[in-house]
C-alpha cells in the first residue's frame, strides 16, 4: 500500500499560502457509532474513493483474518472490532481530509471522546437493520453538547433491515434532530440498487464489483431513464422523496450548523456504494476548521502563530520500533516541521523534527500542517494528551475530560523478574490513557491499580502489557464501583472511612474510590466539608 501523495502547501515560490485559505480547504471529521455499524469499513472504502487505497477488504488482512487500514492493532484483527481511534489524512480533489475512524464499543468511549474534542463534524453510522443503537444515541447526545454537526449515513442497506421512511421517523423523534436526506435509496434495504440524488433528481446506478474491493462503477441516469430501467422502483423512490420534501426535509446548511439537522445518505460501505456522494457531501457541506475557543472561551484566531493541541498518545503502533506517537491538532497559523514549540502544560521547548502525516500505521514525514491537520509526533514522550503547543502567544486549549472510572483491579507482574518492563508498561499506558493508572504508598509502586470505563480496557491493557512490554500481569479485581475527585485536604479524613480508598493518579489527580453509592452518600451527609467532586460520566461526554 502506498499513501497519498504530499500534500502541496507551498505556493510557487515557495511562501507559505494564505494559513485561513489553507484552512478553508481543510475537512476535519471522526466517524462515530454502536460498535459494528460499519465505520472501519467505510474509512476504507472512503480511502479507496479518494484513491489513497488501490483495493479495499481482505486485501490489507492476513489470509481467513479481517482486518482494515484503520484496524492494524493484532487484537483488532483478531477479533474484528476497532479498539483505538486511526487517523487517516489524505486529499481528495482540492480538499486535505483528516479521518479519524473510532471504536464503537462503550468501554472505549473515551478514545472516542478524545477524538471528538479534535474534529469540526462527525459522520454518524446507522445500521439500516438495527436502527438507533444504545451507543449511537449516547453519541448523537455528545455531538450535541459539543455542538459538532452530524452527517448521517445508513450503512448496510445491501442487506434486509428497516423501512428507509420509518427510520428518519426514529432518527426525528429520538435526537431531536431534523433528518434532511441527500440522497434516498432506490430499491428497499437488501435489494440496493443506486440513489435518488434529491438535489438534482439524477438516479446513481451502482454496479457490484467482485468483492466490493473496488470502486463501484456509478451510472448517471435522468429520471426518464430510470423509470424505464426500475420501473416502480424508481417510482416509489421518487413519491417518498417528494413525501419529504412535502413535510421539510430538505437540507438546510445553517441548520445542519447549528446542530438542528443531520443530512442523510444511504450506502453500503462494503460494496462502496454511496460512498463516493459521501465524500462530495463531506467537501461540499462539512465545516472547514474555523477559530478555536481557548481554554477561556475566547476563540483564536485561524491566523495566529501556530498552535494545536494533543488528543490522543498511542504507544506500540510499530512493533519494531516501540515508539509513541501523539496526534496533535493544529488550530491555528502554520506547522513546520523541526519548528521549536512550546508545551504549555510544563513550559518546556518540544523539537517538532519527527512530525509524520499518519495513514492508519503507515506514516510519512510531514514537512508542513494548517488548521484542521492532524499531525503525528514521534517519540514524543514529553507530550500528553490535552497539552497544547505553540510557538507565538501563549494559548491554552481546553483539557481533555477523562470519565469516571466503574471498574477497579489491582495488576502484579506475574514474574517479578520482569519488574523494569513491568514498570514501563504500566506508565505507557496510564500516558495513552489506555487505563488510568491509580497508586497509594500504601499499596506499592509494584500494585497500581488500573481504573477503567469498561472491563475490555482490562484486556487490551493485560494483552498489551504481555505483548508489547514482555511483562505478563495478573489481575485482581476490587470492589469499588464509584470515583470521586478529592484533594490532599480532605485525603486523611477520606482514608479512615470504611469502604473508602484514596489513590493517586498519574496525572496527580487523588481520587476516592467506593464500594458503592451509599458508603458515598454517607460520607457527603455526614462529612460535607469534605472534597468530593463527581467525574464526567461516560454516557454525558
Ligand atoms: N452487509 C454489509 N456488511 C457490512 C457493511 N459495512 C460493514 N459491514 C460488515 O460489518 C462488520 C463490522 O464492520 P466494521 O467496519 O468493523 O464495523 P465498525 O463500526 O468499525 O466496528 P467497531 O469499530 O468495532 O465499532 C464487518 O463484518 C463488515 O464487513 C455493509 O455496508 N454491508
Ligand atoms: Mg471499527
Amino acid at each position: 500500500m502506498t499513501a497519498t501523495a504530499p500534500i502541496r502547501t507551498d505556493d510557487a515560490e515557495g511562501t507559505p499560502t494564505d494559513v485561513v485559505t489553507e484552512a478553508a480547504r481543510r475537512r476535519t471529521f471522526a466517524v462515530i457509532s454502536h460498535p459494528d455499524a460499519g465505520k472501519s469499513t467505510l474509512t476504507e472504502a472512503l480511502a479507496l474513493h479518494a484513491r489513497v487505497i488501490g483495493q479495499a477488504g481482505a486485501v490489507h488482512g492476513k489470509a481467513g483474518r479481517r482486518g482494515t487500514l484503520s484496524d492494524w492493532m493484532d487484537m483488532e484483527r483478531a477479533r474484528g472490532i476497532s479498539i483505538t481511534s486511526a487517523a487517516l489524512q489524505f486529499s481528495y480533489r482540492d480538499t486535505v481530509v483528516n479521518l479519524l475512524d473510532t471504536p464503537g464499543h462503550a468501554d472505549f468511549s473515551e478514545d472516542t471522546y478524545r477524538v471528538l474534542t479534535a474534529v469540526d463534524a462527525a459522520v454518524m453510522l446507522i445500521d439500516a437493520a438495527k436502527g438507533l443503537e444504545a451507543q449511537t444515541m449516547k453519541l448523537f447526545a455528545v455531538c450535541r453538547h459539543r455542538g459538532i454537526p452530524v452527517i448521517t449515513v445508513v450503512n448496510k442497506w445491501d442487506r434486509p433491515g428497516m423501512d428507509a421512511l420509518a427510520l428518519m421517523d426514529e432518527v426525528a423523534d429520538r435526537t431531536g434532530l431534523a433528518p434532511t436526506p441527500l440522497t434516498w435509496p432506490v430499491g428497499i434495504a437488501g435489494d440496493f440498487r443506486g440513489v435518488l440524488d434529491r438535489r438534482d433528481g439524477s438516479y446513481r446506478h451502482f454496479t457490484r464489483t467482485a468483492g466490493g474491493a473496488t470502486i463501484a462503477p456509478e451510472q448517471v441516469l435522468s429520471a426518464e431513464e430510470a423509470l424505464a430501467r426500475e420501473g416502480d422502483t424508481w417510482s416509489q423512490a421518487v413519491e417518498e422523496s417528494e413525501l419529504l420534501t412535502e413535510t421539510g426535509a430538505v437540507h438546510d446548511q445553517e441548520l445542519f450548523l447549528a446542530h438542528a439537522s443531520t443530512p442523510v445518505l444511504f450506502a453500503s460501505a462494503v460494496s462502496n456504494f454511496g460512498v463516493g456522494q459521501l465524500l462530495d457531501v463531506l467537501v461540499g457541506l462539512a465545516p472547514a476548521p474555523v477559530d478555536r475557543p481557548d481554554e477561556d472561551g475566547e476563540p483564536h484566531p485561524l491566523d495566529a502563530p501556530f498552535s494545536g493541541f494533543v488528543f490522543k498518545v498511542q504507544a506500540g503502533m510499530d512493533a519494531g520500533h516501540r515508539d509513541r506517537l501523539a496526534y496533535l491538532r493544529v488550530c491555528s497559523g502554520v506547522f513546520e516541521r523541526g519548528m521549536v514549540v512550546t508545551n504549555g502544560r510544563t513550559g518546556r521547548p518540544f523539537a517538532t523534527k519527527y512530525a509524520q502525516q499518519v495513514l492508519g500505521r503507515e506514516r510519512e514525514t510531514l514537512e508542513t500542517a494548517y488548521p484542521g491537520d492532524v499531525v503525528g509526533l514521534v517519540n514524543a514522550a514529553a507530550l500528553g494528551v490535552g497539552d497544547t503547543l505553540y510557538a507565538g502567544d501563549p494559548v491554552v486549549y481546553p483539557p481533555i475530560t477523562t470519565f469516571a472510572p466503574e471498574h477497579f483491579a489491582v495488576a502484579r507482574a506475574a514474574d517479578t523478574s520482569k519488574y523494569k518492563q513491568f514498570r514501563k508498561g504500566i506508565e505507557t499506558l496510564g500516558g495513552e490513557g489506555v487505563v488510568q493508572v491509580l497508586v497509594s504508598e500504601r499499596r506499592g509502586d509494584g500494585a497500581p491499580v488500573f481504573a477503567v470505563v469498561g472491563p475490555m480496557q482490562f484486556e487490551v491493557a493485560s494483552h498489551r502489557m504481555e505483548h508489547e512490554f514482555g511483562a505478563r500481569i495478573s489481575l485482581e479485581p476490587l470492589p469499588y464501583t464509584i470515583a470521586r475527585i478529592t484533594d490532599r485536604e480532605s485525603a486523611p479524613e477520606l482514608a479512615t472511612a470504611r469502604d473508602v480508598e484514596v489513590l493517586q493518579r498519574a496525572d496527580g489527580e487523588l481520587l476516592a474510590l467506593f464500594t458503592n453509592k451509599w458508603a458515598l452518600q454517607v460520607l457527603e451527609r455526614n462529612k460535607p466539608h469534605l472534597t468530593l467532586v463527581p467525574m464526567v460520566a461516560a454516557e454525558l461526554g
